[in-house]
């Protein structure tokens, strides 16, 4: 079997999914689709939730997609793929397919953390063989940056705005990764679009694990978290470099993580360059800037303890 490197020469795979698409310039998803489609060998069907990555991909009569592709509702990503790999392999029983087929479905954080985590817990549990990946980019950013339960602690959104009275969203964001983990599927892992080459073998290790798997990928969104197009990288790095989101996979139950920052940034480094959180630093919110390091420090001590091993991709 060919190494990630030899597959990203590999024409055929980078046609999967192409520049014919009208995300904004900057925008994460595309980033993680394409370096998740080029690093999976096998024939490949997408399954698509509602929101940016699917309106912005299939404006009739175009397509990016040049693979066999389905449109689902927001909410049932999961579910559906559950009855197209249910199909596949009830034919491939009977002989009428031969051909090893992977089922990738693609949700936003609403389609998932929120909408559609009934579906997805449904999928996990049942076993079926699919990778589900969740391109977080920390809002409804399709219908106007609305929160979702990924949104992360006094950020600002449209529904959350800051004001006299309101420093943007007052709850914590859930942590997904873990409550996928609880479901003892056989992969799990927390990836960035920064890190291309963790998450091109991750996406592997996804593909190859007989049941499902499922990525949670920090997936910037310029026009939403209020940064320069040409930072979308830089910014999903800090978010690395911060811990705020640190890179890890759970094999079987088994924590390991990714990788360690040789210097641990302060997460203002993160949270500066956005505007959805120059509110933050005004003098009046001196103490939310203090929570807010405290809590990635106690989620990164929290993590560390519960990893076996380090293993950088
Ligand atoms: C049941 C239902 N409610 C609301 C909508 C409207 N809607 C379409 S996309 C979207 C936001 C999607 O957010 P997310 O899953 O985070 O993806 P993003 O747009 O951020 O990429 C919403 C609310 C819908 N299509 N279906
Ligand atoms: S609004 Fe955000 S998530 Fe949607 S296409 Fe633009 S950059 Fe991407
Ligand atoms: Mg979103």
């Amino acid at each position: 079997m060919p190494n990630t490197k030899e597959l990203a020469h590999r024409e055929e795979l980078h046609k999967r999914f192409t520049g014919a698409h009208a995300l904004c310039a900057g925008c994460g998803a595309p980033i993680c689709v394409r370096t998740i489609l080029n690093a999976i060998e096998e024939p490949v069907v997408v399954i698509n939730a509602t929101g940016c990555l699917e309106v912005a991909t299939t404006r009739y009569p175009t397509t990016a997609w040049n693979i066999p592709w389905i449109h689902v509702a927001f909410e049932n990503a999961a579910a559906v793929a559950s009855g197209v790999e249910t199909a596949y392999r009830v034919l491939r029983r009977r002989g009428k397919i031969s051909q090893e087929i992977r089922f990738v479905a693609f949700g936003g954080d609403g389609g998932t953390y929120d909408i559609g985590l009934q579906a997805l817990s449904g999928a996990l549990e049942r076993g079926h063989r699919f990778i589900y990946v969740c391109y977080d980019n920390e809002a409804y950013m399709n219908t106007g940056n609305q929160r979702s339960g990924a949104t992360p602690f006094a950020a600002q959104t449209s529904t959350a705005p800051v004001g006299e009275k309101s420093f943007g969203k007052p709850q914590r964001r859930k942590d997904l990764t873990e409550i996928v983990a609880a479901h003892h599927i056989p992969y799990v892992a927390q990836a960035s679009i920064s890190d291309w080459y963790d998450l091109a073998r991750k996406a592997r290790k996804a593909a190859a694990v007989d049941g499902p798997a499922f990525l949670n990928v920090l997936s910037t969104c310029p026009r939403g978290w209020g940064h320069p197009t040409d930072q979308s990288v830089k910014i999903a790095r800090l978010a690395v470099e911060t811990c705020y989101w640190p890179l890890y996979e759970i094999i079987e139950g088994r924590w390991v993580l990714n990788y360690i920052p040789e210097e641990k940034l302060p997460i203002t480094e993160w949270l500066r360059p956005q505007k959805r959180f120059a509110h933050l630093f005004e003098p009046q919110n001196r103490e939310l800037l203090r929570q807010i390091q405290q809590q990635v420090d106690e989620e990164w001590e929290k993590l560390l303890r519960k990893c076996e091993r380090y293993e950088a991709l």
